[in-house]
Formats: structure tokens, sequence, C-alpha cells
């Protein structure tokens, strides 16, 4: 008997479940305007003064060794590229369109180069293709009044035309699975009003996907947008619902499940400042204390994190992104076995910051500074042993000096904000 939706979901996730901490990156021609990737739809922006970008982009200082380090560094272990994003520039060499990146003045496969600069670091590689294209003829009229994002209906009144579309882009996805090498993920974006599923004709997208990479995960937009993305899953989930849901800009409340509450894969996809592309203006960065907790809230809801780079019309990341992620990694290299193969406890959050768990070891992410001995609810009897994870040092736990007013409960003295483990007696 085959294996079920579920069964090989289990299989191909098993890697990504673990990996836990990954880079998004937006790049493009939209780098230029430097006004995020939106910028061509939002300003609306015409296809001459659009092609001035085309006719400039020529990244110099592109370095996709050095992208891979700074992820690696970050303690990231995976990536996802823009091969194409919503304004239809590629960033590789596909034989289908003129719109690419070879045919600018860099004539670079940027794709190319990225795949083989992170594999060579021993990262994952994955790549973003947006199923919307505002360069294509054939997608629904970009800019006229039945603008798709305001029209969800304007593919149907012409669909042949609609067809040829989706020809262009089934045929991309394949040039993607079938010209560059094995690819750990595909990241599609994104589903729309009735423009989800069937509509990009999905199950033959998919017998395509997983005839020539099987293994390949799939985040869950060619039947979902963004912003519920959340949500889409149920545990009936169909051919082309993919392999994780991929909340934008959220992280789940309490992580994602299915129907029958069992607990799902899941990737937040999150911007280190306010835009996914370049913004030339946007310094609204957050701080790595603030990523390194919203990592440490996704591990402890069974879900990943997914934090996004916007490299500039050079080629270059932002400095302000690499210092965070070098920070974060700091962090990383010493705490990061509470984050890699971890996932949710079956304790409740506690109070101070949260708990995540491998195995018979529990992790108390502490957030906040206590002014007294840590309450560890319901811990009272479980703890063989606890240790500061970054130096390994020994931690004094005790009962609590009232036992009647919390007879459940073990308290340490410890106030500063740090990662501790706890070896629980073996219960697994
Ligand atoms: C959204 C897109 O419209 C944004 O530009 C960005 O790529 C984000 C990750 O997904 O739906």
């Amino acid at each position: 008997m085959g294996q079920t939706y579920i069964e090989q979901r289990t299989e191909r996730t098993e890697w990504f479940l673990k990996d836990r901490f990954g880079m998004f990156i937006h790049w493009g021609l939209y780098a230029i305007p430097a006004r995020g990737e939106w910028v061509r739809n939002s300003e609306r922006i015409s296809n001459e003064d659009y092609q001035v970008y085309f006719d400039e982009f020529n990244p110099v200082r592109y370095d996709p060794k050095a992208w891979a380090k700074t992820a690696k560094a970050a303690g990231m272990k995976y990536a996802v590229l823009t091969a194409k994003h919503h304004d239809g520039f590629c960033l590789f060499d596909s034989k289908l369109t003129d719109y690419k990146s070879t045919n600018t003045k860099s004539g670079r496969d940027l794709v190319r180069e990225f795949l083989d600069a992170f594999r060579e670091e021993g990262l994952k590689v994955g790549l973003y293709y947006s199923l919307i294209d505002w360069h294509h003829p054939d997608y629904p009229a970009y800019g006229d009044e039945h603008h798709p994002m305001r029209d969800n209906e304007a593919y149907k009144r012409d669909p042949s035309t609609f067809g040829r579309y989706l020809d262009y882009m089934h045929g991309q996805i394949r040039e993607l699975l079938t010209d560059y090498g094995k690819l750990d993920i595909m990241w599609f974006d994104f589903s729309y009003g009735e423009m989800k599923g069937e509509t990009w004709r999905a199950t033959e997208l998919m017998e395509t996907i997983r005839s020539l990479q099987p293994h390949i995960v799939l985040d869950n937009r060619l039947d979902a947008s963004g912003g519920n993305g959340g949500s889409i899953h149920t545990s009936n989930p169909s051919f082309y619902s993919g392999d994780f849901a991929s909340p934008e800009q959220i992280i789940p409340p309490s992580g994602v499940t299915d129907n029958e509450g069992r607990s799902i894969p899941w990737e937040a996809c999150v911007t280190l400042n306010n835009n996914w592309g370049y913004g030339s203006t946007d310094k609204t960065y957050k701080k790595a204390g603030t990523i390194i907790r919203k990592l440490v809230e996704c591990v402890s809801k069974n879900g990943n994190l997914l934090l996004n780079v916007g490299p500039d019309a050079k080629g270059e990341i932002p400095l302000e992104s690499v210092r965070i992620l070098e920070e974060v990694g700091e962090w990383v290299l010493r705490n990061g076995d509470s984050i890699y193969g971890c996932g949710q406890s079956e304790l409740p959050k506690p109070e101070w910051g949260r708990y995540t768990r491998k195995g018979n070891k529990l992790y108390a992410h502490i957030f906040e500074e206590s002014i007294g001995p840590v309450n560890l609810a319901g811990l009272a009897g479980r703890v063989k042993q606890a240790r500061l994870l970054s130096d390994g040092s020994e931690l004094f736990v005790s009962r609590p000096w009232n036992t009647e007013m919390y007879p459940n409960d073990a308290f340490f003295n410890f106030a500063r904000p740090e990662v501790l483990t706890y070896p629980l007696p073996d219960e697994r």
C-alpha cells in the first residue's frame, strides 16, 4: 500500500522541521527604485518606465558566497531566493523569456550562482516563484481597470490567453526543476480570490513537480494567500495544499494545527525592516534580541522562521541587516541546541519566557529578568539536573520554601535572561 499524503509530508519535511531557521532573499529590479518589491504595482509604473531599471541593472557587487557566509554565520540552515517576483523579472536564464538577468548588463544567471554558493556552504536551497506576473502579456491585464488584485475574475474573460500564461509558468517551473540540480524548497506566491488551486492548473503542476523532484518541500500558496497562509491546512489536504503553511509577518498564536488538532509544519516569513525588497529609506530594523525571541517563539510552537533580507541594486545585503544577523548568530552559536531539532513542550507557556524541547531535554528561554527565584511550574521532582546552555555551568534547582503553596513547582535562583537546559528523567 502506498503512503498517505500525511506520511509523505512527514518524510519530506523531516529536515525542514529540524533546521528551523532560514534566510529569505527578495531581490530583483525593484532594488533600483528601492521602495519595496510592489513598487511597480503600487505606483502604477508603466512598462516603459519600469524598463529603465532593466536597462540599468548591473549588480557588480553580487557575491553570493558572501551572502551564504552571512546566512551560515547567523545560524540559518537554508535559504530561499526570489527566482521571479510579481514584476515578472527572472533572475535565471529561462529560455521562455527575454526578461531575465542574463539579458541585462550583468549577463549573470543570479539563481545558478546563488544555488552554487549556498550549497557549497552546506545550506539547503529553495526558490521563490511568483504565480502572479505583471510583465507577461497574457497575465490578466496589469495596469488596466481590471487590475488582477482588484478583479479576481479577470482571467475568466479570456481563458485561452490566460492558458498561454499558464503554459509559460508551468514551463518555467519545469526549467527550474530540471536545469538547476536538486532543490530543497519551492516557494510559490500567491493565490487570491478565485485565483487559486485549479486556476493555476495545480494538479497538473504538482504532478510535474513530484515527478521531477519528489522530495522538494512546497509551501501552501498554490492554494492560499499570504495573509491566511497559517490556516489553510486541513486534516485531509488536497494534492496541491503543499507541505507547510506560510503565515506572513505573523506568528500564529498557538502554532498551526489541522482540523484534528495535530501540529502541521509551518514557517513564519518575517521582514527585518518593513520591506521585503530593498527599501533605501526604510530604517525600521528590528533588534537582534527581537529576532532571537521570535525565533524561539516559532520553535516553541513547532514552527520555522524564514527571515528576510533585501539586497540592494549593487548586490549587497544592507549593512544594517548584516549586523543584526551577526548578533543573532552569536546567540545561535551558543544556544543553537535549543533551536535545531527542537519543538513544542507539553508544558504551558511560562510567564517569564518560553520552553522548547528536544527528547528529554527541556530548554527554558528566560526573556525577563526576575526579582527572585524562577518558578518552574509543574516540574517538582521532574528535573534531574539543570545547566546554563551557553557555558554548561550547573544551576541549583530547589523546592520552594513554601511547599504547601506550590506543591508541584520547582524553583531556581537565576535572574538573568538566558537559556537553561533541564534534562528531565526519561519520559519518552
Ligand atoms: C507576499 C508578496 O506579495 C510579497 O511581496 C512578499 O513576497 C511576501 C513574502 O509574500 O504575498
